[in-house]
């Protein structure tokens, strides 16, 4: 036996590498088990047998460019530090207007972009006319972009404000220029969660709703979820196997994104930020459990390039993108981390690791590869 197959035993995880290696799907007790252990190289390890099966050694990144185009929210979630509440009167509140967000495009005249991911908060005074707009405005400054835009919270608010279904919404949506959504507003699925931090936003089940129609539309999207708060193993395993059922039903979810809480600025600024240790744990979970998932995307933005670098060892194929502005936990003049990274940086950082750098577009179409080594294939099909 390897020195590494003992470790992997001496974790208490051999059956698991045994089910990992005959490609089983992982239960709730193997996702326990798998935060549990402090041996994180062991779960690294098996992580990587996961993403290797799937991607080869494959890293894919994204010229992209992140629009908030307001930050007036009536959610008043406890784990933000971006909204300002409507009518409060200390002047941070803001709504750019599709003129003003297709000008945020055309700075960046001359660069590639391929991705613009548009998210913001639940803004009660636009109305429907206004995201159609500013999908146009938007898809006009650049239209060789892809627009990955609208939580599933903001689509159930722009249907309200539609007065239309979703189904008629979204089609709408997708002609003003929509491709994709990203995977935000999912936090944690646990009602105790929902109850005590984020009450006023759509449950839990109405975001799977809301995800099924995105799906059943021919739209693809992402999952997050948000750590390192007050949510338990147990709920992060729940999460993590939430979502997988709803992929074994749609298959429309392209990438998981575990988003690691930032405490800063928020009413929970007692907590601790997470570490590169526990950063490093969900990401290797995520691609552990959700093995119908074709990607696990390291967010470097809020864990650190350097800590983004070494996930590609541990479950993740994605890095995201050049991102520029990113103003979710960028308030108060204290940016989280780093706000940018050339496409250099992030191709040196991909190759060190000794993986090879694919750009992609929003939805995973290979841009530029770069010789990946190894084969790699499709998800396997559910079991
Ligand atoms: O839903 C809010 C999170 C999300 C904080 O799909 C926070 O590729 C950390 O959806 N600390 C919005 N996170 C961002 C989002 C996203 C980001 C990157 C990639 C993708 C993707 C999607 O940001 C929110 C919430 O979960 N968030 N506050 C905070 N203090």
């Amino acid at each position: 036996m390897r020195a590494i197959e003992q470790q992997v035993d001496r974790a208490g995880l051999g059956e698991i590498c045994a089910k990992v290696r005959e490609g089983h799907r992982l239960d709730c007790a193997d996702g326990l088990r798998l935060y549990q252990t402090p041996d994180l190289t062991a779960v690294g390890f098996l992580a990587n047998l996961a993403r290797e099966r799937l991607s080869a050694d494959r890293t894919f990144y994204v010229r992209n460019l992140h629009i908030n185009y307001t930050n007036v929210c009536n959610k008043l979630c406890k784990f933000c530090s971006f909204y300002a509440a409507p009518n409060s009167r200390d002047g941070r509140g803001y709504v750019l207007s599709p003129k003003e967000a297709a000008a945020r495009v055309a700075r960046y005249d001359g660069e590639p972009i391929r991705e613009i991911h548009m998210v913001a908060g639940i803004n009660p005074k636009l109305p429907y006319t206004y995201y159609l707009d500013l999908l146009r405005a938007v898809k006009a400054a650049r239209p060789g972009a892809q627009i990955k835009a609208f939580t599933m919270i903001e689509l159930a608010q722009i249907a309200r404000v539609a007065k239309k279904p979703l189904e008629e919404v979204l089609p709408e949506l997708k002609a003003a220029g929509l491709t994709a959504c990203p995977g935000g507003g999912a936090e944690v699925f646990s009602e105790r969660v929902h109850e005590e931090l984020f009450r006023a936003k759509l449950d839990n089940q109405g975001w799977f709703e809301v995800a099924r129609a995105v799906h059943a539309a021919g739209i693809r999207s992402n999952a997050t979820m948000l750590y390192g708060h007050i949510e338990t193993v147990e709920e992060k395993v729940q999460h993590l196997l939430h979502i997988r059922e709803l992929q074994d039903e749609t298959g429309g979810f392209m990438c998981f994104v575990p988003l690691a809480f930032d405490p800063r600025n928020t009413e929970l600024a007692h907590l601790p930020e997470t570490t590169g240790y526990a950063n490093l744990r969900e990401i290797a979970v995520g691609r552990l459990l959700l093995d119908n998932f074709a990607h696990v995307k390291a967010f470097w933005i809020m864990i650190t390039p350097a800590v983004a670098q070494a996930s590609l060892w541990y479950g993740a194929d994605d890095l995201d993108g050049t991102v520029s502005h990113y103003e979710i936990t960028h308030v108060l003049g204290t940016p989280s981390h780093r706000q940018l990274l050339s496409v250099q940086q992030l191709v040196e950082l991909i190759a060190e690791a000794g993986r090879a750098p694919v750009e992609r577009d929003a939805l995973y179409g290979v841009v530029r590869d770069r010789e990946p080594r190894v084969e790699s294939r499709e998800p396997r099909a559910a079991s």
